[in-house]
């Protein structure tokens, strides 16, 4: 796959290169570009934005840096997403949904916003991460990144794989526990030592499901 991130601060998403994500762009399992919208600004100060007509506190990003970068940057198939606190609210559905594309374009808005027209002319789809609202898309694309990272083939390996997942995303994981066998007097439940793997299997199960009704019964009733 293919991401092509676009932004003013593109030293943000230096945290792509470690650990899983890290070790999958060396694996060419992906290819994350990080795009600098100043760049593609056409003012003589590389100027990306201007007060918003109407008036109004802040600033607006201004269209034409935005079409530009986007335009030279995207393939014709190019998924392009807006990351955007009136978008469509991330899940784990939408996840693998956006992990089938070849190519994404993730465009990260700051200040008050973007010119409207760039959403119009350059985008596809707003996404949200959450109802609430931080000082920039760079979060929310590392987010995306990360999440859809996960479902690309050879990403992840050893046991911690994504089949398991239709039982993982409806309910909560169950308690882990490593050595030692005893911590401050608190003891690992016998039935994970007792080297009985039914039985380890059903404890897990009833425990993701007491945690799922006790932490998030609104995972149980469904409908997403
Ligand atoms: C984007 C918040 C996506 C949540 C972008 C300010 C944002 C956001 N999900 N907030 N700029």
């Amino acid at each position: 796959m293919n991401i092509n991130i676009v932004t003013l601060f593109p030293e943000m998403f230096e945290c792509l290169n470690a650990s899983l994500i890290g070790k999958a762009q060396e694996n060419n399992l992906v290819t994350i570009k990080v795009h600098n919208l100043r760049d593609y600004s056409k003012n003589k100060h590389k100027k990306c934005d201007d007060y918003p007509f109407g008036g109004g506190a802040g600033m607006v990003m201004s269209v034409q840096p935005i079409y530009d970068c986007i335009n030279s940057i995207a393939s014709k198939n190019a998924h392009k997403i807006y990351l955007s606190p009136q978008g469509r609210k991330l899940n784990q559905n939408i996840v693998k949904e956006l992990s089938n594309y070849d190519e994404l374009v993730l465009l990260c808005g700051h200040y008050e916003g973007i010119d409207e027209r760039a959403i119009e002319l350059c985008i596809d789809e707003e996404i949200s991460i959450g109802d609430y609202v931080l000082t920039g898309g760079e979060l929310p694309a590392m987010v995306l990144v990360d999440a859809i990272c996960r479902y690309l083939p050879g990403v992840l390996h050893n046991g911690e794989s994504v089949v398991s997942e239709s039982f993982t995303t409806d309910t909560l994981e169950y308690p882990q526990y490593t050595r030692p066998q005893e911590f401050m007097g608190k003891k690992v439940p016998d039935v994970l030592i007792s080297g009985n793997h039914q039985k380890v299997d059903e404890w897990r199960r009833r425990q993701s499901l007491i945690r799922t009704k006790t932490k998030r019964p609104d995972l149980l009733k469904k409908g997403e």
